[in-house]
C-alpha cells in the first residue's frame, strides 16, 4: 500500500484528508500519532513541526493537510473537485487560503475556551472547565465576523470540490459551539451537504485508534 497517513482522530486536519482519501477511494495505512505532549520522539524527527497529519506516497512525505488536499486530487486526476482551469482553480485555493488565514485563528480562538481548554483565571475562567460568558462572547463575535467574510468566497464555488474536504474537516466542531449556523446559508449548505457524504462517515471511521483509549493499537 503506497499510501499511509500519520493521523489522530481528534484533529480535524487529519480529517480534511481522511474525508478526500474516503471520496477518492484510496487506500491507505493509517497510523496514530499522539498530539503534543504524546508526540513520539520518531515522529517529531520525521514532522519539522511534529502536528498531524503527515501523509507519505513511497518517497514522498506532505506536513500540511491543505497540500495533501492538492496533491491527492491531482494525483488522481480529479478536475471536478480541483479544477484544472487557472480561474476555477484560484477561487478554490481562494476560500481553502481564507479558511486557514482568516476563518481558523477565530475559529480556534473560539474552540480553545469552549470545547479544548480551561479558561486561565487571569481571562475569567470559573471552575477550571467552562468559559464564562465575557470570554466567550467576544470570540463569538469574532468567528461570526470571519464568517460573514468568508460566505463570499464560497458563492462562487461548484457543489463539490476540495475546498469543501477542507471546510468540512476544519469546522468539524461547529456543531459543538455557541454559533447559529444557520445566519451563513452558503457555509451551512456546503457543511451540511459534506457531512451528509457517505464519504465524510467513511473518512471519520478510518481514523486510526488512540491506544491510550484502550482501543486495540
Ligand atoms: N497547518 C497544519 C496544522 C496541523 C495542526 O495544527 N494539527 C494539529 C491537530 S488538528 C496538531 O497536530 N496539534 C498538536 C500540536 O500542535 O502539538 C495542517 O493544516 O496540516
Amino acid at each position: 500500500m503506497a499510501l499511509t497517513l500519520h493521523d489522530n482522530r481528534c484533529s480535524t486536519n487529519g480529517a480534511k484528508v481522511r474525508f478526500l482519501l474516503a471520496e477518492l477511494g484510496l487506500a491507505y495505512e493509517a497510523v496514530h500519532v499522539g498530539l503534543g505532549p504524546l508526540t513520539p520522539a520518531w515522529y517529531a524527527e520525521l514532522h519539522p513541526y511534529a502536528t498531524v497529519p503527515a501523509l507519505r506516497d513511497g518517497d514522498l512525505l506532505l506536513f500540511e493537510s491543505n497540500t495533501m488536499l492538492r496533491y491527492l486530487a491531482v494525483r488522481e486526476g480529479r478536475d471536478d473537485l480541483y479544477p484544472a482551469a487557472a480561474r476555477e482553480r484560484a477561487l478554490v485555493d481562494q476560500a481553502m487560503d481564507a479558511l486557514s488565514l482568516s476563518v481558523r485563528p477565530a475559529l480556534w480562538g473560539l474552540e480553545e475556551v469552549t470545547i479544548y481548554a480551561a479558561v486561565p483565571p487571569h481571562l475569567g475562567g470559573d471552575d477550571g472547565r467552562y468559559a464564562v460568558r465575557s470570554v466567550v462572547a467576544p470570540r463569538a463575535a469574532a468567528l461570526a465576523g470571519a464568517l460573514d467574510a468568508f460566505e463570499a468566497f464560497l458563492a462562487p464555488l461548484p457543489p463539490l470540490t476540495i475546498a469543501d474536504c477542507a471546510i468540512a474537516g476544519r469546522m468539524a466542531t461547529v456543531p459543538r459551539l455557541p454559533l447559529d449556523l444557520d445566519r451563513w446559508p452558503n457555509l451551512a449548505r456546503r457543511l451540511r451537504a459534506a457531512w451528509a457524504r457517505p464519504s465524510w462517515a467513511a473518512g471519520m471511521a478510518a481514523a486510526p485508534a488512540d491506544p491510550g483509549d484502550g482501543a486495540p493499537a
